[in-house]
């Protein structure tokens, strides 16, 4: 814990009030959504302006007092975790959106904007942040780009570093850095930009954020398509891909769709229940559009790929097919679910699918699973529900062996031990499966760079 006498000084460099230290403060800007690591911060200090982070970093680097980036806490990898004593700095009083060009498409944002405000803001403005997920109405705009937050129309849209135009940074020595200054070409050597997308605060705190806009969708339209099996899903992909472009293509089992129903205020999507379920998106500019999916649906239908499916008709009824998939990780948060986030190349999902599925449903056939993801990125989650009758630690001293077998089939495939939710504690340990130990070696030595004395985010991606 880290004495008075600094806090003392600390408190000095924000306004009045903006160092918590009470237990309650602790406990909540301690942690993400990840449970394994109990939060263990010194205090909570939430700076206002560019300068006041400034100072901040540089009282850190004087004392070498250990720095955690807070924004919504929604990750899922325990990146935002303090465990460990430090201090956590929080952006929930810098959460303006500063400026707006409409004809550069961009709006300037404090890194505590919550995701769905830039939403909102958008469509105000008649324009559109593709970047979404579940946790939209809580995560925020810093803490997207420290992890670079994927979701559900990376298909169309890509990841939120596609939308980055341009960031200032304080660095882990303390230094403010303008990054690319919001422009589309720029040929001038290292974009180091790129570098504080998806750093989870390792090398310093992004403090302002350009974030480029996009023309609205027209009349977005979802199907949901029931499957006889799991390998029936990717043909009906590449029999959409090729007639249209596609805003997202998602995939659930039927177990999840029972943990679903069992709420009692969704609705099922039709009445025949399938192993699996597509969910696609398209935007239904024109009758002929969505009469063209109507005959890729029958088409799939002939080919036995589907068995049965329902277009939404209305926004109310896109929104109801969407919490299908959406309302997922929620659902199952209550059954202490063991969860990965893993990814291929869309070619091998079929294969990588079927494996990863085997080693789990061989070792524990006692264990529910409940597959769900973003399919036509190559993205899955896999989630194994705590069985009622074993205690937590079994059953994650269980998962660890199967994290084990999950990673070296990762490793065969070439995939990714973490698609989108961030390696942060939970899987720093794991990094090898994804990353060879020479690039591990090169991350490092960038990380001395920014952050010399190791104050940023420390143990965090790696030990
Ligand atoms: C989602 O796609 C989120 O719903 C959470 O990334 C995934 O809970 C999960 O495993
Ligand atoms: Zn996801």
């Amino acid at each position: 814990m880290i004495q008075q006498t600094l806090l003392d000084e600390l408190m000095t460099l924000v306004e009045p009030g903006k160092v918590l230290t009470d237990p309650a403060s602790l406990e909540t800007y301690g942690r993400d959504w990840t449970k394994h690591y109990p939060p263990a911060p010194s205090a909570i200090v939430f700076p206002k302006t560019v300068e006041q982070v400034q100072a901040i970093v540089r009282w850190a680097n004087a004392h070498t007092i250990a720095l955690v980036p807070s924004g919504g806490r929604t990750g899922l990898s325990a990146a935002a975790v303090a465990a460990n004593g430090e201090v956590v700095v929080a952006f929930d009083y810098m959460n303006q959106i500063l400026d707006f060009n409409g004809t550069d498409r961009t709006v300037v944002c404090q890194p505590g904007v919550i995701t769905e405000q830039l939403q909102n803001f958008a469509e105000g403005k008649g324009l559109y942040y593709p970047v979404d997920f579940a946790s939209a109405g809580s995560s925020q705009i810093g803490g997207n780009i420290g992890t670079n937050a994927g979701g559900i129309k990376v298909i169309r849209y890509g990841m939120t570093r596609n939308w980055v135009a341009g960031l200032k940074v304080v660095t882990g020595k303390g230094d403010v850095l303008e990054l690319n200054k919001d422009l589309l070409k720029n040929a001038t050597g290292y974009d180091l930009r790129h570098l504080f997308i998806g750093a989870e605060g390792t090398l310093g705190f992004i403090v302002e954020a350009t974030m480029r806009l996009e023309r609205q969708p027209n009349n977005l339209t979802a199907m949901v398509l029931g499957t006889p099996d799991f390998n029936s899903i990717m043909p009906v992909l590449h029999a959409f891909q090729n007639k249209m472009d596609l805003t997202a293509f998602e995939f659930f089992s039927d177990q999840g769709l029972d943990k679903l129903l069992a709420r009692g205020d969704i609705p099922a999507p039709f009445e025949t229940r399938t192993p699996f379920y597509a969910l696609l998106e398209f935007e239904a500019t024109t009758e002929t559009r969505a009469e063209q999916a109507l005959a890729t649906f029958e088409h799939c239908v002939e080919q036995g790929w589907v068995i049965d499916g329902v277009m939404s008709q209305s926004e109310t009824q896109l929104r109801n097919l969407w919490r299908l998939r959406e309302d997922l990780s929620e659902t199952i948060a209550p059954f202490t679910p063991y969860k990965n986030d893993l990814s291929v190349t869309v070619s091998k999902v079929p294969a990588f699918l079927a494996d990863i599925d085997a080693i789990v449903t061989t070792n524990y056939p006692d264990f529910e699973v409940i597959w769900y993801g973003h399919i036509g990125d190559g993205n899955l989650h896999l989630n194994i529900l705590k069985p009622e009758n074993l205690s937590k630690d079994t059953f994650f001293a269980k998962c660890a062996n199967v994290n084990k077998w999950v990673f070296e089939t990762v490793e065969r495939y070439n995939g990714s031990i973490s698609a989108e939710h961030g390696v942060g504690m939970t899987k720093r340990d794991y990094l090898t499966y994804s990353r060879s130990e020479a690039e591990i070696a090169y991350m490092k030595a960038i990380k001395a760079v920014f952050d010399p004395n190791g104050i940023m985010n420390p143990g965090k991606i790696f030990h």
